[in-house]
C-alpha cells in the first residue's frame, strides 16, 4: 500500500515536471497570424523551421509550384491502340522556321512487346519492352497540339554499332547553330540483363536532317561497381554557365536484378564540345528521385522536376549551381517523361524564365491488354514571364 502511494506520488511529480517544461505550454511567443517572410526569432517546430529552408518563396507565391493540365495530341496514328505502334519519351520542342519540332521514340513492330521478363525470347522482329526495336522519329507542329509526323531522324545503325538493337529516348541540343540529338543506344534487348544502354549522339545542320550518327558512347559511365556502370538513360542537355550540361538517369538494380533494391540516381556531365569529351561531376549523383530527367534554367540556377521513383518523387527542386538541389515544392500528377518547351535552355541565360507547356507520354494498356505509349501535351505555370508569346 505504501509502495503504491509513493509510486503514484512519484508519477504525479514526474508528469507535472514534464508538463511544465513542455514547449506546448508556452503562449507568449506564438507564431504570428501574418506569415513572416523571414524566419521569426522565436522557438520553432521542425516543420516551421523547414518552411524557411525551401529555396522558393512561401506558399501561394511559390513560382516553382504548379498544377498540370493534359490534352491529347492530334495527328498521330496508333493502329487503334493494338500495341504494335508506340510513341514515347519525346524531346523538348524547339522552334525553327516558324514551327515546333520534336523527336521521340517510335516503335512499329509486328507484335506488341512481350515484356522484360521474357526478353530472352525477343527476336529481330519481336520486341522485349515498349522501347525495344525502336527508331528516333521527327514531327512538327504550328500550334503544339496538332503534329505532323515527318520521317525517321535516327534509324538503328548496323550491328554491332551502339544502337543496332534500339535507339530511344532522345533529346535535343542547339549549339552554335547546329543541332545535336542525344539518345539511348541499345546493343541487346532491354530486359536481358537490366535496362542496359549507353548514350549516343547524332548531329545535323538543320532540324530536318540529315543526321550524322557518330556511333560513339558520348556520356562516360561510372567504373564497374558504381551506381551508373551499365544503364545511362534520359540524356537532357542544357547550356548553363558557358558549358553544355547533360543530366541523365541511371537505373540501378532494375530487373532482372533484385527489384526491391531498385533505385535511380541522376548524374551530370559537362563539356565545351557537344561531341565530348564530357567530364563527370564529382558530386554525382545530383538527385536520387525522378524516373525521366527534366531540368531547365530558372532564375540564375537550375530547376528539376522529379517525377516518378524515389523518396522525393513528385517534387520540384531548385539548385543555385546546377548541382546542389533542394525541394522547392510538392506537385500532383506531374507529366511522365516531361519534355517542356524551354526557349532559354540553350541561351546560357542567368535569368531562366521557366516553362508553361511541353510534351509527355502516357502508357496505355491497349485493346489487347498490351503496352504501348502515346504522346500528350501538358500545360502548367512554372513561368516568371507568362506574357511572352513563345511561353504560351
Ligand atoms: C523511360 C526512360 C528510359 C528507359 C525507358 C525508356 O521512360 O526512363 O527510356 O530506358 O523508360
Amino acid at each position: 500500500m505504501l509502495f503504491r502511494l509513493s509510486f503514484a506520488c512519484w508519477m504525479f511529480g514526474a508528469l507535472s515536471l514534464c508538463w511544465s517544461n513542455s514547449p506546448c505550454m508556452g503562449q507568449s511567443q506564438a507564431f504570428p497570424h501574418k506569415m513572416p517572410s523571414t524566419k521569426p526569432d522565436i522557438p520553432l517546430s521542425t516543420a516551421s523551421q523547414r518552411l524557411y529552408e525551401y529555396p522558393a518563396p512561401l506558399l501561394q507565391d511559390n513560382p516553382l509550384y504548379t498544377q498540370f493540365k493534359y490534352t491529347p495530341l492530334q495527328g498521330l496514328d496508333y493502329h487503334d491502340g493494338d500495341g504494335t505502334v508506340t510513341r514515347r519519351d519525346p524531346s523538348r520542342p524547339i522552334v525553327a522556321d516558324g514551327k515546333y519540332h520534336i523527336w521521340y521514340t517510335k516503335r512499329d513492330t509486328i507484335v506488341p512487346p512481350i515484356g522484360a521478363a521474357n526478353a530472352g525470347q525477343a527476336t529481330d522482329e519481336i520486341p522485349s519492352t515498349d522501347w525495344d526495336l525502336c527508331e528516333i522519329w521527327h514531327a512538327t507542329s504550328v500550334d503544339g497540339f496538332t503534329w505532323e509526323e515527318q520521317a525517321v531522324a535516327v534509324p538503328r545503325p548496323p550491328k554491332p554499332q551502339p544502337g543496332w538493337r534500339s535507339v530511344a529516348t532522345p533529346d535535343i541540343l542547339v549549339w552554335k547553330g547546329r543541332y545535336y540529338l542525344y539518345y539511348q543506344a541499345f546493343i541487346e534487348p532491354s530486359g536481358l540483363k537490366g535496362d542496359w544502354c549507353a548514350v549516343s549522339v547524332s548531329h545535323a545542320d538543320s532540324p530536318d536532317g540529315p543526321w550524322t550518327h557518330t556511333h560513339q558512347n558520348v556520356v562516360p559511365t561510372g567504373p564497374k561497381g558504381t551506381w551508373d556502370q551499365d544503364a545511362v538513360h534520359d540524356p537532357m542537355p542544357i547550356v548553363y554557365r558557358g558549358k553544355i550540361h547533360i543530366y541523365y538517369k541511371a537505373a540501378f538494380n532494375k530487373w532482372p536484378d533484385e527489384r526491391k533494391r531498385y533505385a535511380v540516381g541522376h548524374g551530370l556531365v559537362t563539356s565545351d564540345d557537344p561531341l565530348g569529351p564530357f567530364q563527370r561531376c564529382s558530386l554525382n549523383p545530383v538527385l536520387h528521385s525522378g524516373h525521366e530527367t527534366t531540368y531547365f534554367p530558372f532564375k540564375d540556377g537550375v530547376a528539376a522536376l522529379s517525377i516518378k521513383d524515389g523518396n522525393e518523387r513528385s517534387t520540384m527542386q531548385w539548385s543555385p549551381d546546377g548541382i546542389n538541389f533542394e525541394i522547392a515544392s510538392v506537385v500532383d500528377m506531374p507529366p511522365v517523361a516531361c519534355a517542356p518547351f524551354t526557349p532559354d535552355a540553350f541561351t546560357d541565360t542567368d535569368d531562366g524564365r521557366g516553362i508553361t507547356w511541353g510534351l509527355c507520354h502516357f502508357i496505355n494498356a491497349g485493346t489487347a491488354g498490351k503496352r504501348h505509349s502515346i504522346l500528350a501535351r501538358f500545360d502548367c505555370d512554372l513561368s516568371l514571364d507568362v506574357d511572352d508569346p513563345w511561353m504560351r
